[in-house]
């Protein structure tokens, strides 16, 4: 059975919302990145970036939101996690990649600077964070889901959305499609169970 090492509200969340909507049995290890837990050679062993989240199935340990995404869809054929369509796959890819590569660096570096940004570059940061959201709002995203079908791409989605929302930079009029978005994801009852797990509540 695999195994996600996961941190509570933290990126990991798209892995664990895609392990709960594949149906298959998985365990969950929490790894506490506030008590460094991340740093702790057993973790190191099993992921040597010491990030979350981590996946450790029977052919090996695999880090990367983006490759685990893709790993569980590609492993629950017919659940209909990601589009099975070569051209369809690659779009779920250049989503989920734009998240990884652009919005999540940019939407951290905003919230978890330590110590934490002030002035100009807090100011800098955050107009650097909008403009990739804009991105996703005006050019990325379909609806009702992100690909235009529920995809896995959603959960991951869902996590930046939990962030900025959470930050007070998810304003309404400017992005109307990802707070639809956010409460849409919030409401299947698969994530519903992965907030309980994880102590959060929906927004
Ligand atoms: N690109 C990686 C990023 C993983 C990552 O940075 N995870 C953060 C939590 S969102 C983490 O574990 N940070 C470790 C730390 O804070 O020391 C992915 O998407 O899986």
């Amino acid at each position: 059975m695999p195994t996600l090492y996961y941190s509570p509200g933290a990126c990991a969340l798209a892995s664990h919302i895609a392990m709960e909507e594949a149906g298959a049995p998985y365990d969950l290890k929490k790894i506490d990145l506030r008590a460094g837990e991340q740093r702790t050679p057993e973790y190191l062993a099993v992921n040597p970036k010491g990030s979350t989240p981590a996946l450790a199935t029977a052919e090996g340990n695999l880090s990367e939101n983006v490759a685990i995404l893709a790993y569980i869809a590609r492993s629950h054929p017919g659940k209909d996690l990601a589009p099975e369509d070569p051209w369809g796959f690659a779009q779920f890819v250049s989503f989920n990649a734009y998240l990884g590569g652009s919005v999540h660096p940019a939407l951290g570096k905003v919230l978890f600077s330590r110590p934490p940004l002030e002035g100009q570059a807090k100011t800098d940061a955050t107009e650097l964070a909008l403009s990739k959201l804009d991105m996703v709002e005006t050019h990325l995203m379909k609806e009702p889901w992100a690909l235009g079908d529920w995809s896995l791409s959603d959960g991951y989605l869902y996590v930046f959305e939990r962030w900025a929302f959470s930050a007070g930079l998810l304003d309404k009029a400017r992005f109307p499609k990802l707070n639809a978005h956010l409460k849409a994801v919030q409401a299947r009852p698969a994530v519903q169970r992965v907030l309980k797990v994880e102590g959060l509540e929906p927004l």
